[in-house]
């Protein structure tokens, strides 16, 4: 095991000296947080960039997730995909709401919007979608099945930072649409993330939820949380935006590169993207199916024992967890795409600073030389 280690990501970090001027402007200002002017102008150059008008920072997807929820008042039951992180879930059970497992679509891996209906009772409110991967959703589906049964639809789009359909950004369906910023991210503020907002009366709703629902010295209009970004991390988001083009471009080269050379390799089915969607290339995920030499947890532990540590996710599926296990929605025979999903799903890595021999090593060992 000689060879440096790859991971399945790795941040992308700007010249430490391009980071100083800014530092510099946060020294004189003496403004750390609560929405200084690193923040306003993150949040006025993101707009621009993801090409919507209103978006609310976080210190993390997490806490955006909550308030997401807290600020449209949703209770009782929430649809929502098993085949995820557990944030997602997570994020529904804090707020007191019972999560309820639909199965995915075997082709995007995202909820399957034929299974829905089936899942809604009179309890339910909202359907959490994810995109994983950043693939989009079959927004349009889920909006039918929302506006049929008045339901809220928050997307729970902690991957798909930049990802555009044939109208412009996925971040814009919905009631509400949810970023990650995470080191691990396609986009991050070493901690963050975001919420999209329809309209400025939503945002500012949204702005006393994670500021603990404060208003002004004396008026406190909800029990709110502190959501707030930081002034350092903000700053480290406009100077990532100065780069993400070019960060953008090689994730697209290192897909394209692992698709040519992965082709024919039998037993390796590589997860196709959405149709005309603008990707992010944010994860390279592919199915190990039964006529691949080894098993899927096989060919993980050849990698990890050549330093290469791609990554089972979303394997075990949230409803698999101690949390959730003992629901009915989360059996085995609700969820069989899933499942099998799950027991197939190997992440290789992928981020701007991986180069072309690093791939050759990868691919090498994937085909088995
Ligand atoms: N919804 C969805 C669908 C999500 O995927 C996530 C987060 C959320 C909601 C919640 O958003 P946040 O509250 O996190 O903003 C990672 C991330 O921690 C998590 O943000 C992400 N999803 C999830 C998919 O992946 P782990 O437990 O796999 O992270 P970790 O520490 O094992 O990191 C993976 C690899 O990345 C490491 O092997 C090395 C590399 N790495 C990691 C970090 C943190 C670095 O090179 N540098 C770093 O600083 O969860």
């Amino acid at each position: 095991m000689s060879d440096k280690p790859i991971y399945v990501t790795q941040p992308y970090l700007p010249p430490l000296d391009e980071f100083i001027p800014y530092l510099q402007q946060i020294w004189d200002n003496k403004i750390l947080t609560n929405g200084g002017p690193m923040h306003q102008q993150l949040e006025d150059a993101l707009s621009d960039y993801l090409g919507v008008e209103h978006i609310a920072l976080f210190n993390n997807g997490t806490i955006a997730l909550l308030t997401a929820l807290q600020s449209l008042r949703v209770t009782g039951e929430v649809i929502t995909t098993p085949y995820s992180f557990v944030a997602t879930a997570h994020s529904l059970l804090w707020n007191g709401i019972k999560p309820v497992f639909v199965d995915i679509d075997p082709d995007t891996l995202n909820l399957d919007p034929s299974k829905i209906e089936a899942a809604i009772t009179p309890q339910t409110t909202a359907i959490m979608p994810v995109h994983c991967y950043g693939h989009p959703c079959d927004v349009q589906a889920i909006q039918k099945i929302a506006d049929n049964y008045n339901l809220r639809v928050i997307y729970d789009a902690a991957h798909a930072f930049g990802v555009q359909d044939a109208e412009g950004s996925i971040l814009r369906h919905g009631d509400l649409s949810v970023l990650s910023f995470h080191a691990t991210k396609v986009f991050n503020t070493l901690e963050g993330g975001a919420i999209i907002c329809p309209d400025a009366k939503t945002k500012q709703r949204i702005n006393h939820l994670k500021n603990f629902g404060i208003v002004d010295e004396v008026t406190v209009v909800a029990p709110g949380i502190n959501g707030k970004m930081s002034e350092v991390n903000a700053a480290f988001g406009l100077l990532q935006l100065q780069h993400i083009e070019r960060a953008q471009a090689r994730r697209k080269e290192i897909n394209r590169i692992y698709r040519e050379m992965l082709k024919d390799v039998q037993g390796i089915h590589i997860v196709e993207e959405a149709g005309e969607a603008v990707a992010n290339y944010s994860y390279f995920p592919v199915l190990v199916e039964t006529d691949y030499p080894l098993s899927r947890d096989e060919l993980y532990l050849k990698l990890k024992n050549n330093n290469i540590f791609a990554r089972r996710y979303f394997y075990p599926l949230i409803s698999e967890f101690p949390m959730y296990r003992g629901m009915p929605s989360a059996q085995r025979g609700n969820l069989p795409v899933a499942f099998d999903v799950a027991e197939k799903v190997l992440c290789l890595p992928i981020y701007p600073a991986l180069n072309d021999c690093d791939i050759s090593r990868i691919v090498n060992f994937v085909k088995g030389n």
